[in-house]
């Protein structure tokens, strides 16, 4: 990033100017997952606590599988409205197009909503494609691998966390009943209205409209991806938004309000949005890794101590689900769960 840059962030983000001061350039920690095991589950417990954002590279997902789920997204985009809408609405799994949730938010994006439950997928692979079976290999070949990788990354965090049964998080997502999703999000190219200036052109690429608004995930941890164009940012100290660059070798993986819960509040769920470029098509493809609905969310006994007292009451991810879609995207949904 050039100090410009940095700069215009800074007085953007921050509407008095006295407070400006110069932003530090910030590169996601990058978390080789092929070197020692004790050293990655050190790095991404430092990284979950100082950022709640990481990369993962060496993660062992094929490209193969990557590829084919990125061609099968965008082709899905490239489609007729009347085709897409095929899919049904979003509401529970389907096509949403610029309406997120339902208490009225809306962004330039259109989307696909998926449940990871191989049945939904097999249903909504027949409504919109021609050829369903390739849709849906590509789509369950996807999850699934990400799906493992998640899980290794939990049971690395419990590690590095010195929790006994290093399973407990993974555990949830594992469960036939696990309530994961899994969402591929296109933002088309916005352009910039003739002398507009943007609070996010820094570099010249970016238009100034939200594609999907600041929120934290509800879930327990996200891995996420995008066909090598930019968009995310996210929001460190101070709502001070920080872009993260497209890095096609790498998995973005951040962390849910569920973990911050069964991390007695050591790792954080951290804000993120994403903006729409003007002259590029980005598309992203999220995993979200959920627990069953009827599963309580609590820290294990290992992170409670008389100086760390428990932070949230005791939940089911049912109640918690049910707390965040009955709020707006950018509500702070797990403070109405803190015990004091
Ligand atoms: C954010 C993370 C996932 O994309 C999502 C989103 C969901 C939706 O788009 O329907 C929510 C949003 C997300 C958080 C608060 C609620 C629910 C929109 C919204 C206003 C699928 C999810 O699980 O929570």
């Amino acid at each position: 990033y050039c100090s410009w840059c940095c700069w215009k962030l800074l007085m953007v983000a921050s509407p008095n100017p006295i407070r400006a001061e110069k932003v530090q350039p910030i590169e996601l920690p990058v978390i080789n997952l092929s070197a020692e095991r004790s050293e990655v589950s050190n790095l991404i417990v430092k990284a979950c606590e100082e950022y709640g954002f990481f990369k993962v590279i060496n993660h062992g997902v094929s490209e193969d599988i990557i590829a084919q789920m990125e061609e099968e997204g965008l082709n899905f985009f490239t489609k007729p409205l009347s085709e897409k809408q095929r899919a049904g609405p979003a509401s529970p799994f389907g096509y949403g197009c610029k309406n997120i949730g339902f208490r009225g938010d809306i962004g330039e994006v259109e989307y696909l909503l998926l449940d990871t439950n191989p049945l939904c997928i097999s249903q909504i692979s027949n409504n919109i494609s021609n050829d369903p079976k390739k849709f849906s290999s590509s789509v369950s070949g996807y999850i699934h691998a990400v799906r493992d990788l998640a899980c290794e990354i939990l049971d690395l965090m419990a590690e590095g966390l010195w929790v006994h049964d290093s399973s407990v998080f993974s555990r949830m997502i594992r469960d036939g009943e696990s309530d994961s999703l899994f969402r591929l999000n296109h933002y088309p190219p916005i352009p910039c209205k003739d002398g507009e200036t943007s609070p996010s052109s820094f570099h010249g690429h970016r238009s100034n409209k939200v594609g999907f608004g600041e929120h934290t995930d509800p879930q327990i941890l996200t891995i996420l991806r995008s066909n090598g164009v930019g968009g995310l940012q996210i929001s460190l100290r101070d709502g001070v938004w920080v872009p993260v660059p497209p890095d096609p070798t790498a998995f973005c993986v951040n962390v849910g309000d569920v973990l911050q819960a069964m991390t007695n509040g050591r790792f954080v769920s951290v804000r993120h949005r994403a903006l729409t470029n003007y002259d590029k098509s980005r598309m992203s493809m999220a995993y979200f890794g959920a627990p069953p609905l009827h599963a309580w969310v609590t820290a294990p006994a290992e992170l409670v101590t008389s100086h760390k007292p428990l932070l949230y009451r005791p939940f089911t991810w049912g109640e918690y689900k049910g707390a965040s879609y009955s709020l707006r995207l950018g509500d702070s949904r797990l403070d109405l769960f803190r015990k004091d």
